[in-house]
């Protein structure tokens, strides 16, 4: 009896056993999503959608889909800097490394970032004070894995041009050029229009930094995704819930509420959404890509899409996929932007 029991038990232990290595081998077959590693660039002054795009980064990053390295202020209005810090301090993650661009730069106003840096708690003071973008850049890249972070900028391409140029300093021993080719999976910035509008001057970051621009264009050593404003982002109008909750209650509305007002659909649109979506998530689920031709970008900062030369490093972002309507893309930026604000 006691020898029928021994190797009853024996059976069920190697049964058990036989089931962990399952489990185990399903595990590693099974393509369980990395994690993003990722750094936002953001302009964070004139336009509204940076706050709901830093918003929806943080909802994103509280479902687990991206760790936020840093967040990194590309204008010169010295409100900009306390505005993400008190987002980040809002979503319960005070210390992101935040940069500033320190020497030439854009500044624009805004109607919203003084307010909130006056209402909401932070410890960054102005823009001045606040470390050197290109520095944290640095720091940032040299401690991650080899082509491991995404970069996304929905503002100047200021800082990143800086970048490109750095030299080597205690942060690392590379140039900033083989620094970003060493570290750097992907890059995605939100400027310009796609394939090209009938006016290509009148909207976009490119045009505020143009040499900047230029340079991220052409030298910039990774594959950058362009991704659209204009009609294409008007498409999906993002941020109607942040009305639903007293502006007092969180910057995120308190943001919208002062620089819209009221709920309009006209006056909204989501571009900055679309990069921060497409560098997460990827392009796949909702638009479609394009790889074919090159971003010229002219020394005004405008803009055109030309289809030859092919540049293997550009692509642009800039169409819905077929039957998906532009409502249940704005549903899901809404429903990210919104999580960690609605839960609290
Ligand atoms: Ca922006």
């Amino acid at each position: 009896m006691k020898a029928l029991l021994t190797s009853s038990f024996k059976q069920v232990a190697f049964a058990r056993l036989l089931l962990a290595v399952f489990v185990l081998f399903l595990s590693l077959i099974s393509p369980s999503k990395a994690q993003v590693k990722l750094i936002f660039d953001t302009d964070m002054e004139s336009d509204v959608d940076d706050v709901g795009a830093l918003a929806m980064l943080h909802g994103l990053a509280d479902k687990g889909e991206v760790e936020i390295l840093g967040t990194m202020v590309c204008s010169l209005n010295p409100w900009a800097v306390p505005t993400v810090d008190v987002i980040n301090t809002y979503f319960k993650k005070p210390d992101i490394p935040i940069g500033a661009v320190k020497t030439f730069g854009v500044y624009r106003n805004s109607k919203y970032a003084k307010i909130l840096a006056e209402e909401f708690p932070h410890d960054l003071e102005l823009g001045e004070n606040a470390p050197d973008a290109v520095a944290q850049y640095r720091k940032i890249l040299n401690g991650q894995p080899d082509s491991s972070v995404v970069i996304v900028t929905v503002g100047y391409l200021s800082n990143l041009a800086y970048l490109l140029d750095s030299r080597p300093d205690s942060n690392s021993p590379l140039g900033g050029l083989e620094l970003v080719r060493k570290k750097v999976k992907h890059l995605v910035c939100m400027g310009g229009r796609y394939p090209y509008e009938n006016d290509p001057g009148r909207y976009g970051n490119f045009k505020p930094d143009p040499a900047a621009a230029q340079q991220v264009a052409q030298r910039w050593p990774t594959v950058i995704t362009f991704t659209g404003g204009g009609d294409f982002a008007n498409l999906f109008q993002a941020g109607s819930r942040t009305f639903d909750l007293p502006p007092q209650s969180n910057p995120v509305s308190r943001a919208y509420e002062v620089f819209l007002k009221t709920w309009n659909r006209k006056w909204h649109h989501s571009a900055d959404f679309i990069a921060v979506y497409v560098a997460v998530r990827g392009w796949e689920e909702f638009f479609v890509l394009n790889k074919q031709g090159y971003n010229h970008i002219f020394e005004d900062g405008t803009m055109l899409w030309r289809l030859q030369p092919n540049d293997p490093r550009h692509q642009y972002v800039n169409d819905l996929k077929k039957g998906i309507m532009p409502e249940q893309v704005a549903k899901v930026f809404d429903d990210l932007m919104m999580y960690s604000v609605e839960k609290k």
